[in-house]
């Protein structure tokens, strides 16, 4: 039993929320759940989920060069759902950007919400100004989900968040050109019951390569009475074979706190997509949309967390398919 309260490995900005609805050039509802990415420039550039008013997604550039503040955000929308395309018709949302050096370019991965529900699109960019859309990858009901950044023993690989009637849980597919998708695995599961990721679970920013392995930030969800509650907890993929999970956290690590996280559209959510790494791969910069109104930032060390993973981790479940 964990004998006191989570250890404190995110650090929030302390001028969260880092961007608001109010800042944006031209009329929005909520900026949230953000992905992110570092040009060479050393520039961060937060593709922002956008709502309007009429409660449709689209995605936004902002541009800082330090990833804190003076945010430079494009005049008007940077991706629209695009208008001859079903798969869009009720928005986009929650891009996960990948960097892939193989291509010269990020691939991003989104919710396209089509009438059918949510499904998985990619697309890519070198200039975060033109995208090449590569269309929905995973049929709805699919979301969470994002490009490792290299090939995994060949193949493409994405992690990805069914429903299936085994629940919701996180699972991987291949690919040998981004565009056929297949060989999928049950990677880690919703842990049912009373935990903080009982019902359901998905991944949050992209995988982070480390020397231990693929660390992944993922979200948990827990329904309760008064709701739900969105909590992120980590956990250890293997390196070449990134379907087994070495180590799972047994408990969260970064949970709604702030007023500006229990409080909004969508209350008790902390939601992160993106997170940028500094030059000694050690200094993570975490973007996360907080209650479906606003972006947040929280620093942590990779190495601490990692550390932390060894000393918190219970046997992973294996998953059952
Ligand atoms: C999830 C996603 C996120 C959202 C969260 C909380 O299912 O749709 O976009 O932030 O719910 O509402």
């Amino acid at each position: 039993m964990p004998d006191s309260r989570p250890e404190i490995l995110f650090r929030r900005h302390p001028q969260n929320p880092i961007l608001t609805a109010a800042d944006w050039p031209y009329p929005v509802n909520s900026v949230f759940n953000p992905g992110a990415a570092r040009t060479p420039d050393g520039t961060t550039v937060l593709l922002c989920r956008v709502e309007d008013y009429r409660g449709l997604s689209h995605l936004c550039v902002a541009r800082s060069a330090n990833g804190m503040d003076h945010w430079e955000i494009d005049r008007a929308p940077t991706l629209l759902p695009a208008e001859d395309c079903p798969e869009e018709a009720w928005g986009i949302e929650d891009p996960r950007i990948t960097y892939v050096a193989e291509l010269e370019r990020y691939i991003v991965a989104y919710t396209s919400y089509s009438r059918a529900g949510p499904g998985v699109s990619l697309a890519a960019t070198r200039d975060f100004v033109q995208f090449e859309r590569y269309g929905m990858v995973m049929m709805p009901e699919n979301k969470d989900a994002a490009l490792f950044p290299r090939r995994i023993q060949g193949r493409w690989a994405l992690i990805h968040r069914p429903i299936s009637p085994l629940g919701a849980h996180v699972w991987m597919a291949y690919s040998p050109d981004l565009r056929h998708w297949g060989g999928h695995h049950l990677v880690l599961q919703a842990r049912r019951g009373a935990w903080w990721d009982a019902n359901k679970i998905g991944l949050s920013p992209p995988p982070i390569e480390t020397p231990e392995g693929w660390l992944m930030i993922y979200h948990g969800v827990r329904q309760t009475a008064a709701g739900c509650i969105y909590r992120v907890g980590l956990a250890l993929l293997d390196t070449t074979n990134p379907e087994r999970c070495l180590r799972r956290g047994d408990t969260w690590v970064l949970g709604p706190e702030a007023p500006y996280e229990r409080h909004g559209d969508v209350g008790n959510v902390v939601f992160p997509c993106g997170y940028t790494l500094s030059a000694d791969n050690d200094s993570l910069a975490l973007y996360y949309g907080a209650a479906d109104s606003c972006i947040g930032m929280a620093t942590a060390s990779v190495r601490a967390l990692l550390a932390w993973l060894r000393r918190h981790s219970g046997a992973p479940e294996t998953p059952a398919a």
